[in-house]
């Protein structure tokens, strides 16, 4: 994908591709995440290949949520590594550094690439060096979540199983509905309205995985400075999700009729 030139108006997103193809190669990326990709980028095109406005508020919400979270934590899985690692990362580090690996289509094999993927980054990320991350999930899925009946309700105790709070990049709708069961707030990163994750979280950002991660991370360390109290934090997690979802369905449906 490196023959792609930064001039091509389709950069961002032929680098994308090649970043999904390449991690489907190397055993990371299940084959089902290369076509959950190509939803994902249909829409992406009909919401104009930019963080909405709504989604920038959605952000907002959801950073006040992380920073207040006693125990929030990142879900990753074969997309989410493929695309944004680094950003997921960093993200990480401006809260308690918890990532957990929890995958749909899960074997050994896979876990195994990915646990390599994240010991390369120990020698050359500033925030492994400083002992801020801690993946979970690979060795430790040892707890069952509740009305899950796939591998991917075994989840780490000091992770998913106790987190209040959970960051959830392309995820199936059915563990997302057993997390917020479970009485967790689940903030979903999914570009389609209509999916049942984005249905059901208490928060869905709609928009692309690489774009609004580093965004929430910006706004977290915009959060910090500001020196809020608990309250105020709280007042900007209040957040509307149905309405927030049908502003989404209004733009593409407005973009589809030429309005
Ligand atoms: O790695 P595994 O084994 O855990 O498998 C992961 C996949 C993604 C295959 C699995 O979770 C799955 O099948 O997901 P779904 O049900 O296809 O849902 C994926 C959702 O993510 C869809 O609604 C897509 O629109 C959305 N999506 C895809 N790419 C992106 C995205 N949302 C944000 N950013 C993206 N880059």
């Amino acid at each position: 994908m490196s023959m792609v030139p930064e001039s091509h108006p389709r950069y961002k997103s032929l680098l994308n591709r090649g970043k999904v193809v390449d991690a489907f190669e190397s055993g990371v990326l299940a084959k089902g995440g290369l076509i959950a990709h190509g939803r994902g980028e249909t829409y992406d095109y009909l919401i104009g290949e930019t963080t909405p406005k709504v989604a920038k508020e959605a952000i907002k919400a959801s950073a006040a949520m992380l920073m207040l979270a006693k125990n929030p934590v990142i879900s990753v899985n074969g997309n989410s590594i493929a695309l944004a690692k680094d950003e997921l990362i960093d993200l990480a580090a401006e809260l308690n550094g918890k990532i957990e690996v929890n995958l749909f289509y899960r074997t050994e094999a896979r876990e195994q690439k990915i646990k390599e993927l994240f010991e390369k980054n120990e020698s050359n990320n500033e925030n492994y060096k400083n002992n801020k991350i801690t993946i979970l999930g690979i060795d430790d899925a040892n707890k069952q979540m509740p009305n899950v009946d796939h591998l991917r309700g075994k989840v780490s105790e000091a992770g998913i199983y106790t987190a209040d709070v959970v960051l959830v990049p392309l995820e199936d709708g059915d563990r997302a509905e057993a997390l917020i069961e479970m009485g967790k707030k689940v903030i979903a990163i999914d570009l389609n309205p209509l999916s049942r994750t984005a249905q059901k979280s208490t928060i869905t950002i709609v928009d692309e995985l690489t774009r609004c991660i580093p965004l929430i991370k910006e706004e977290i360390i915009n959060l910090k400075k500001q020196n809020l109290s608990n309250e105020e934090l709280n007042q900007i997690t209040k957040f509307d999700n149905n309405k927030a979802l049908n502003e989404i369905l209004k733009l593409i449906s407005d973009k589809l009729t030429n309005k």
